[in-house]
Order: structure tokens, then sequence, then C-alpha cells
């Protein structure tokens, strides 16, 4: 077990359904602290870039069309275990695989409108970090 930080990004149909509210609250519930966080609207070039490790996936073009659809909400989230923790509460890529009460289960439409993005490993959550907040973007808590 360790402090870790992961990136999260509130997808652009989690804003239209305004779940920022309420997503932030179930991370900060299972003691998760925001450490960073910004509302922006992705350019297709920020798209396809953060999602460069699926361009060959058939669903690239229809994922970089979603993702700059609309707003989105991206934050770094601080904790033991951030990362997995995080996963858990977002649930299976695919609802209809999905846990009972995690995000998606209770709030994606499709395996692709699946509300949440969240790193996948400690490795993915320092580049993604990175490509969000740079080196300095981050708020440490100093209480
Ligand atoms: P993850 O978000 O659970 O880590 P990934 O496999 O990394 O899932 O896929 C990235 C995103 O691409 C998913 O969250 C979803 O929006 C989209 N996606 C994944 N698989 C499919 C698919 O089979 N069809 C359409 N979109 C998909
Ligand atoms: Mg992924």
């Amino acid at each position: 077990m360790s402090v870790e930080q992961t990136l999260s990004i509130i997808k652009p149909d989690g804003v239209e359904k305004n779940l920022i509210g309420e997503i932030c609250r179930r991370f900060e519930n299972a003691g998760l602290q925001i450490v960073a966080a910004r509302m922006m609207h992705l350019s297709k070039e920020q798209a396809e870039g953060f999602y460069e490790v699926h361009k060959e996936r058939p669903f690239y073009a229809d994922l970089v069309s979603y993702m700059t659809s609309g707003p989105v909400f991206v934050q770094v989230l601080e904790g033991e275990s951030a990362i997995g923790k995080n996963r858990e509460i977002m649930g299976a890529t695919n609802p209809a695989d999905a846990d009972a009460g995690t995000i998606r289960k209770d709030f994606a439409a499709s395996i692709e409108e699946n509300v949440v993005h969240g790193s996948d490993g400690p490795e993915t959550a320092a580049q993604e970090i990175a490509f969000f907040f740079g080196d300095d973007g981050l708020c440490p808590r100093t209480r």
C-alpha cells in the first residue's frame, strides 16, 4: 500500500448529465483527495494525443469525436492505492459488466459513453497527469 496519484476525467456525457458533484462526492467518500482540477474542452489534437494508445482500435475515431463533443472535467486524485480505488469506483469499461454501485453501472449509457476515465497503472497515471497538469500544476494538501 502506498499513496498514489491518478488522473480522472469526467467525460462530456458526465458533464452534460450534471454529475460532476456526484462523482467527486464518491471519490471523496472513498478517502481520495482532489489535488488538481480543470474544466476544459479538448481539441481534436488533444483527444487524439491522449488516446494515442488506442489509435489502431476500430473505435478510435468515434472515441475522439465523443471526447471532443463537449467540455470535460479533468482532475488528479491522491490517496492510498488511488489508481485501483478510482478504477473500482468507476466500474468496468462496459456498463453491462460493471458492478452495482459503480459510476458506470449507475450512469453510463454504453461501452463508449461511459462517463469517466481513470488511469490504469502507475506509468499511465504519471504520463496522463503530466499531459494535463505538467510538472507544477498540482496543489499539495498542506492541511
Ligand atoms: P477504460 O476507459 O475502462 O480504461 P479502455 O479500454 O482504455 O477502457 O478504452 C478507452 C475508452 O474507449 C473507453 O472508456 C470507452 O469510452 C472507449 N471504448 C473502449 N472499448 C470500446 C468499444 O469496444 N467500443 C466503443 N468504445 C470503446
Ligand atoms: Mg483505459
